[in-house]
């Protein structure tokens, strides 16, 4: 069987100009950068890599070794191309500007390098998440409100898996395509197209000891959907938290499911737990773009004006009918 590598199906849409020679440039990057981590990730305890790296991140949270790692290869593998203006991430506080012996493009790249770090001593799947926009001030070096667009602005999103095997899933606005990493081969083989994500579930992913501080919303739908077939959805639905994002979602967009990490008393003086610009806006891309929803229980994860780079939100994404059926309830307010 002939095999259609990442750069090939990269290629194809640059000719249908569908990405542009840089957007499919950088694309390659990061594709070089994950495998680098995947290399990592792999190696676990034979390489020194698990544990904390004794530091703290823009957002107080204690840094795993592979988390720095992970932020080191993304940076340095994307500062010299020339195709990006600035790069933002979850474990930097600032933009990090290109360095200025290197020449500048037109994009912008945000990544949560190391996506469910809390996995990574116990050997479960983690990942990293990515998102592009293009730099809306041309010329100028770019700041925080560079990046604080919308994210319907967004011109690629992807992610990559580290689990039995390291897969890159990614979209440029035509669909949602996975590729497979072949180790011997050093390449990601085209092996998922056109993922979708079915309108209809009975799997749910979501925190359940989180149960007593949620929103009113929340506890109606979860308490439904637990009462099964004697309730009234008239169903049993059955449940998946694997606490890291990545895998979560990959196996909705795999098997369909709803995933939540709601509104809760713990979290809503950050307003959310998950980050707006590298964890809910590439993923709400991801998954729109694959037949599912993405929102925030009140609105469109894709149309929220951010505020803050570091910003945090409510995420209630997967199958339509199941995200449809919660924003509902929110906007009833019970
Ligand atoms: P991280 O980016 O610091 O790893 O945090 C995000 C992760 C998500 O991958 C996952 O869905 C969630 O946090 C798990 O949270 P919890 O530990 O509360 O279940
Ligand atoms: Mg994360």
């Amino acid at each position: 069987m002939r095999r259609v590598t990442l750069t090939q199906y990269l290629i194809e849409q640059q000719r249908a100009a569908r990405i542009s020679p840089d957007l499919r440039l950088l694309i390659e990057v990061v594709a070089r950068a994950v495998k680098a981590i995947s290399v990592n990730v792999s190696k676990g305890a034979l390489a020194d890599v698990l544990g904390e790296a004794g530091t703290d991140n823009v957002q107080g949270e204690a840094q795993k070794k592979l988390d720095v790692i992970a932020n080191e290869i993304l940076l340095q593998a994307n500062e010299w191309g020339g195709h990006l203006a600035a790069m933002a991430s979850e474990e930097v506080e600032e933009v990090h500007q290109i360095p200025f012996d290197y020449p500048k493009g037109g994009y912008l790249l945000l990544f949560d390098p190391l996506d469910g770090s809390s996995n990574i001593d116990v050997n479960i799947s983690v990942g990293t998440i990515f998102s592009v926009l293009s730099n809306p001030t041309q010329d100028e070096e770019p700041t925080e409100s560079s990046f604080l667009q919308p994210g319907s602005e967004q011109v690629a999103a992807g992610y990559a898996l580290y689990g039995p095997s390291t897969m890159l899933v990614l979209t440029v606005g035509h669909g949602v395509h996975g590729f497979t990493l072949d180790r011997e081969m050093g390449s990601f083989v085209y092996t998922h197209p056109f993922m979708t994500v079915p309108v209809s579930t009975s799997e749910y992913a979501i925190n359940g000891s989180n149960m007593r501080h949620w929103e009113a919303p929340v506890q109606r739908y979860i308490s439904e959907l637990q009462a099964g077939s004697s309730g009234p959805r008239g169903r049993d639905f059955n449940t998946r938290w694997v606490a890291s994002m990545v895998a979560d979602v990959h196996r909705i967009l795999t098997r369909g499911g709803i995933f939540m990490y709601p509104l809760d008393a713990k979290c809503a003086d950050k307003g959310g737990k998950l980050r707006l610009m590298y964890e809910a806006n590439p993923m709400a891309m991801i998954v729109e773009q694959a037949g599912g929803a993405a929102t925030t229980g009140r609105e469109r994860i894709l149309d929220v004006i951010p505020t803050r780079l570091h910003q945090r939100i409510p995420v209630i994404l997967g199958s339509a009918e199941e995200v449809e059926r919660v924003t509902a309830y929110h906007v009833d307010g019970r």
